[in-house]
């Protein structure tokens, strides 16, 4: 029988486990310029199958909150030469999760200020982290302005050179955002998206932006290096959409041919229950639909999983299953799960910003 701590592919990854290693937003990256403390806790979590980084702002228009990096510049790129390089000779993988906030953002976070930008213009009812004079704020997101339609293919035009900048920083591929009501999410459902052109109304309409990205960016590096995260019906950020197994259904459908490394599905309401009584959702329909379709990529589970229900999954046609918070206090965790050794607790007020503390010094099991 299959189990967590077999290895196994992922498009061009050659992975020594099937534990993944979650997106985790840390806010330690001051400019949004990659850190050395970065690189020592990276590889202190080198174990893992899979890393996948913090969400990485594709541009400084995809900034959402105070202290996440970036993978536009030179400079950034660099600092993420020192993290791929320490997680390799730990010999672990690595991916950046490529990320544009779209209205999940502060103008004070905004190139000149200005109106973060949407689909439509709608104030998103969440918060963001902001930095006045040094000190930290959680704020009201600001008014967006919605994006004109001969600004798309500049949106695009970023994914794919944050992309290419990926490859340049060393990394085994990406991950695209897709999830969590940020850009891609806002454009996918009809809560956030009330345009009338062609980016707006129909399912194919509201999909064309993320498969545009998809296309341009697989085109750039190859799908077997490029992954994708998609979180159908959680409520994060401020989203909804009205049928959102026809609409995930189609997306898996036309990203069939594009050979992904890996599909990352968020199951229920992003860190919080993996059911949502008035949003059911079918995620091995979905599956059935890309697999139906040609579609090969590895199917990556998250949301709430332990070893057993992990072990479970990988019976029922999950290639990977991705661990969160337990990889913040646990950076030995493959080891942990396979010695069912007891897990450390995280701190959550070291979650969000800071240094060392709550970050690279949890202990790993004595030897
Ligand atoms: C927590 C805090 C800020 C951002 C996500 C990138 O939910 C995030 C995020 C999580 O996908």
């Amino acid at each position: 029988m299959t189990t967590l701590f077999d290895p196994t592919t992922a498009g061009a990854l050659r992975l020594n486990n099937r534990i993944v290693m979650a997106p985790l937003t840390r806010n330690r990256a001051p400019g949004a310029i990659p850190t050395p403390l970065m690189a020592t806790y990276y590889r202190q979590r080198a174990s893992a199958g899979l890393l996948i980084t913090e969400a990485t702002a594709i541009s400084h228009q995809g900034q959402g909150y105070a202290d996440v990096p970036g993978i536009w510049s030179d400079e950034q790129v660099a600092g993420w030469r020192q993290v791929t390089d320490a997680v390799h000779a730990a010999g672990g993988r690595i991916v950046v999760q490529l990320w544009h906030v779209g209205r999940v953002s502060h103008t004070s976070l905004q190139p000149d200020g200005q109106k973060p930008v949407a689909p439509s213009a709608i104030t998103a009812k969440t918060k963001t982290f902001i930095l006045t004079d040094g000190v930290g704020a959680f704020v009201d997101t600001s008014e967006p302005r919605a994006l004109a339609l001969d600004e798309l293919p500049g949106i695009v035009q970023d994914y794919r050179h944050a992309a290419r900048n990926a490859m340049a920083a060393g990394f085994d591929g990406v991950e695209v955002h897709g999830a969590n009501g940020y850009l891609l999410d806002q454009f996918l459902k009809t809560g956030s998206n009330h345009r009338t052109d062609a980016f707006g109304g129909s399912i194919e309409n509201r999909a064309r932006l993320l498969l545009e990205v998809m296309r341009a960016i697989t085109a750039e590096i190859g799908g077997e290096h490029t992954g994708l995260r998609l979180s159908p019906v959680t409520p994060a950020n401020d989203v909804i959409d009205a049928n959102p197994q026809a609409l995930f259904e189609y997306v898996l459908r036309e990203l069939a041919p594009l050979n992904l490394a890996f599909l990352h599905l968020i199951e229920g309401a992003t860190g919080g229950p993996r059911e949502i009584a008035d949003r059911p959702f079918d995620y091995a329909a979905l599956q059935q639909a890309y697999r139906t379709a040609g579609g090969q990529a590895a199917w990556m589970a998250n949301n709430g999983y332990d070893k057993a229900l992990a072990n479970q999954a990988l019976t029922q046609g999950v290639d990977l299953v991705a661990f969160g918070r337990p990889f913040i206090a646990n950076p030995d965790l493959v080891q942990r799960l396979r010695a069912d050794a007891p897990l450390n607790a995280a701190d959550r007020t070291t979650f969000y910003g800071g240094g060392e503390k709550g970050y690279t010094d949890y202990p790993a099991l004595a030897a």
